[in-house]
């Protein structure tokens, strides 16, 4: 016991100094005095660390020795952002670490800027990830975040001439202090090959898998801090390494080269993240990521983490495997397999077990990002996986027609494998048939889930389908982003809020206080000039700090509708320029995007280069100095989020009705007193039933509105030909107007709209347009908008992940917190 014991370093600033030099020097092998930043940061981060130690260990022994029930939750993506200030929340360590570092002559704001953040993900479904594992830490429920650490993470986006240019994320760089590799608890994952069928010893006949390659995958794991609990979870992301016996075949035929070659082929697996967020390309190789971090992922927990004897028809009393979206369903027949070929149970009862075992959740409305693996690919990489998947299928089959005897259309719908438009595996209905539970992530998408995604699914299992509003971390997302709001709330309610976040209504009072209210303006202004010397410094961006902060962040895409966020600038800049409006009587704005296109999604990247062309239009125009700015920071990720979202008056969240699954920026903004301009999809319908509809600007078409209009057949040209406003903005720019006068550069993004306009963003100008209207109007009395502002704080408290895993628990998995 003595020498198991783990001692955190004193958590006074001498224990701290002590421990940091010592790091320091026998780490990094530097002094002091000739310690570069990054020699400082990464002694910082081990330092960090050391205090979590113990009680990781003790989390981890805890494990394997007590027969509680963990989740595992399977996620391709998790978009993490900074560690230090995270790490040191949850220790309390700021303060030591503030006067410690001070004594030995360093800052810790400087420090903390040489954190590359890890991007692991996308957007929105990486970042819920993030979220989710932070808060089952700080509710000490169990959780092994299962992933795939790869290379590199989402692009940094640069641009060059106003377009987007993407550069390697090269994270790993410079060191990485937060993960610890395990070589030693590797896990061998194959592919190929072809299937075979052999007696057994007992007589039986069953199927093997003669694989053709495999390759190693290397765990690491990062510490999940629950917030000051003393509870540290687990994430355990997989690196993909060349298997031994791989290259030694080549070695042996004497090739060195090749060998050499083919391990950088099998390191290829987790290189690098697909930075597409909705149209999944079928490509092999993602469908190799896939399979590689599950399968590691499954070995892991059944036979590492549980004994490799454990009764594994218990499985389900000691696991609950959520699959975020479809991209690790292929762990459904990982999980057969398994059982079947390898522990050897009866199919009927693997079949129990895996049932029981897995939940689906839903994170798109759009057919194009429903997963459909080609029959051939998967065959060809996932022999036995495809036969497994085909027995599934057949018996479901059997099951509906035996319900429905004669509804063979029902039955092509509902097949998990299509024959059109070529033959393929419909991963959401898989998910589907294998899960206890499916759940969309808002009301109003699990709704549209039911009814117009899985039809069929939610009338013959209409139990299954469930919902579960998407949160987000309060520790992260106001906590540290928000120091000087977090301070306001602290004083007038105590620091309760930080882990149960319907305390916020307490402040529903204080919106009714004139001196709480201008303290409140107070705060919103100090985070404005924090974010205008952020932008100043990052970005060369000169930005007065008095105007209304309009912040529309997310990634760039069609259903989103930043064109139609850049038609409201555009009208009001021709308004200005025609001389229709004086400057003087329009309400100063300052436009901030952030938002990275998918590199192979052609109409968004022209998007991002129309916004940058008005940025720069309206930027160096004379007349518009003080009244319009528009900033375009490059490379928005989380901790670009975590300095722009507290500084926001508006928050733009104008998708198409029956688009945006949920959203989560804008719980963030919301909950850091930004009020909503925006339409009634996703969770912003929550939002505003919320926090109360005077506090919200509601505009657009509804969704069933949205539906009957496509049904009609949408002319968008009819709607430019009414509305002259509207025709003008249009107009400007296919004339050139925010190109030297040529009309070719923004053709295409013209024409789109004209003509296409998938996401009806012609159909809801006006409406938008009015909003805007009641959105200056409403700035100009700034009294009754702090009043509100403090309201959308006040009021939010739904929307913390804490309460999105309490749902989850109650409703899916049934797990309990450890003590
Ligand atoms: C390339 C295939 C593909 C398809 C879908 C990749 C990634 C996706 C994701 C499901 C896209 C995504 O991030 N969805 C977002 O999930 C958030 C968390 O639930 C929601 O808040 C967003 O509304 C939803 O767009």
């Amino acid at each position: 016991r003595a020498l198991e014991a783990v001692r955190a370093p004193a958590a006074d600033v001498d224990g701290f100094v002590r421990e940091f030099l010592r790091e320091l020097n026998f780490g990094q092998g530097v002094s002091l005095a000739r310690a570069t930043v990054n020699d400082q940061y990464l002694a910082l981060a081990r330092t960090v660390r050391h205090y979590l130690m113990a009680r990781w260990l003790e989390a981890i022994a805890h494990q394997r020795r007590e027969p509680v029930k963990a989740v595992g939750y399977l996620s391709a993506e998790y978009l993490l952002g900074r560690q230090l200030d995270n790490a040191l929340l949850a220790a309390d360590l700021e303060g030591v670490v503030t006067d410690g570092l001070a004594q030995c002559g360093l800052s810790l704001d400087t420090l903390r800027e040489q954190e590359e953040e890890p991007g692991l993900g996308n957007g929105g479904l990486g970042r819920l990830a993030a979220c989710f594992i932070d808060s089952l830490a700080t509710l000490s429920v169990p959780c092994i975040g299962y992933g795939i650490r790869y290379e590199y993470g989402i692009f940094r986006q640069t641009f060059v001439d106003g377009r987007q240019v993407e550069q390697p994320d090269t994270w790993l760089a410079l060191g990485s202090p937060w993960e610890f590799p395990h070589p030693e608890s590797s896990q061998p994952v194959n592919f190929a090959g072809h299937t075979e069928t052999f007696v057994d010893d007992d007589g039986s006949e069953r199927t093997r898998w003669v694989p053709e390659w495999g390759v190693i995958g290397v765990p690491y794991n990062y510490m999940v801090p629950g917030y000051r609990n003393g509870r540290v979870n687990t994430l355990r992301l997989w690196s993909a390494q060349a298997t031994k016996a791989f290259d030694l075949s080549i070695f042996n035929g004497g090739d060195y080269v090749d060998a050499v070659r083919a391990q950088t082929f099998a390191e290829n697996i987790s290189k690098v993240l697909y930075p597409e967020d909705s149209t999944p390309q079928g490509k092999e190789l993602r469908l190799q990521q896939q399979y590689f971090f599950v399968a590691c992922s499954l070995a892991d927990f059944m036979f590492e983490v549980l004994d490799k004897d454990f009764d594994l028809t218990r499985l389900p009393e000691r696991i609950v495997f959520q699959l975020n979206d479809t991209h690790p369903v292929i762990a459904v027949p990982e999980m057969m397999r398994l059982l079947v070929d390898v522990k050897k149970l009866p199919w009927d009862q693997a079949w129990e077990i895996t049932r029981q075992c897995f939940n689906y959740t839903c994170h798109t409305l759009l057919p194009e990002a429903l997963e459909v693996w080609p029959v051939d690919l998967l065959r060809r990489l996932l022999p036995r996986h495809y036969e497994i998947i085909d027995r599934i299928n057949a018996e479901f089959l059997a099951d509906v027609r035996a319900r429905f005897p004669g509804d063979e259309m029902m039955v092509r719908r509902m097949s998990i494998i299509s024959d059109y438009p070529e033959r393929g595996v419909r991963m959401a209905h898989l998910a589907t048939v294998a899960s206890g539970r499916v759940n969309g992530v808002a009301e109003l998408h699990s709704q549209l889930l039911r009814d117009k995604v899985l039809p069929d699914f939610s009338r013959i299992w209409p139990e299954k389908f469930t919902n579960v509003t998407n949160g987000v971390t309060p520790r992260r997302f106001l906590r540290h982003a928000n120091p000087s709001l977090s301070g306001l709330i602290t004083e007038a309610i105590g620091d309760g809020w930080v882990t149960d976040l319907d305390k916020l209504q307490e402040l529903e009072p204080l919106a009714g206080d004139a001196s709480f209210r201008a303290r409140f303006r107070e705060v919103k202004r100090a985070n404005k000039s924090r974010l205008v010397n952020l932008l100043r410094e990052r970005d060369g961006y000169e930005l007065p700090v008095e105007p209304m902060l309009d912040v529309m962040v997310k990634r760039l895409h069609e259903y989103k509708r930043q064109s139609l966020k850049l038609l409201h600038i555009v009208t009001l800049y021709d308004r200005i320029a025609s001389g229709r409006v004086a400057a003087s009587q329009i309400q100063p704005r300052t436009f901030v995007f952030g938002a990275k296109a998918a590199p192979g999604y052609w109409m968004a990247k022209e998007t991002i280069h129309l916004i940058n062309a008005v940025a720069s239009t309206v930027n160096s125009d004379p007349a518009l100095e003080g009244v319009l700015h528009v900033a375009f920071p490059a490379n928005y990720n989380v901790t670009l989020a975590e300095t722009l979202i507290p500084a926001a008056d508006l928050s733009e969240q104008i998708s198409l009705a029956g688009k945006e699954a949920s959203g989560t920026g804008n719980m963030k903004f919301a909950l850091n007193g930004a009020l909503t301009i925006g339409t009634d999809d996703g969770a912003n319908v929550e939002i505003r039933r919320l926090v109360g509809e005077d506090n919200f600007f509601l505009f657009g078409l509804l969704e069933p509105e949205v539906a009957d209009l496509s049904a009609q057949g949408y002319v968008p040209s009819s709607f430019y030909e009414s509305d002259d406003e509207l025709k003008r903005a249009l107009d400007l720019i296919a004339a050139g107007a925010f190109s030297g006068g040529n009309p070719d550069t923004f053709a295409p993004v013209v024409s789109n709209l004209l003509h296409e306009d998938r996401f009806m963003a012609l159909a809801d100008y006006r409406a938008y347009l009015d909003a805007q209207a009641r959105v200056d109007a409403a700035y100009a009395d700034q009294d009754a908008w702090s009043r509100s502002a403090i309201l959308n704080v006040a009021r939010c408290g739904f929307f913390s992940s804490d309460r999105s895993m309490r749902d989850y628990i109650d409703r899916i998995w049934h797990t309990d917190p450890v003590s």
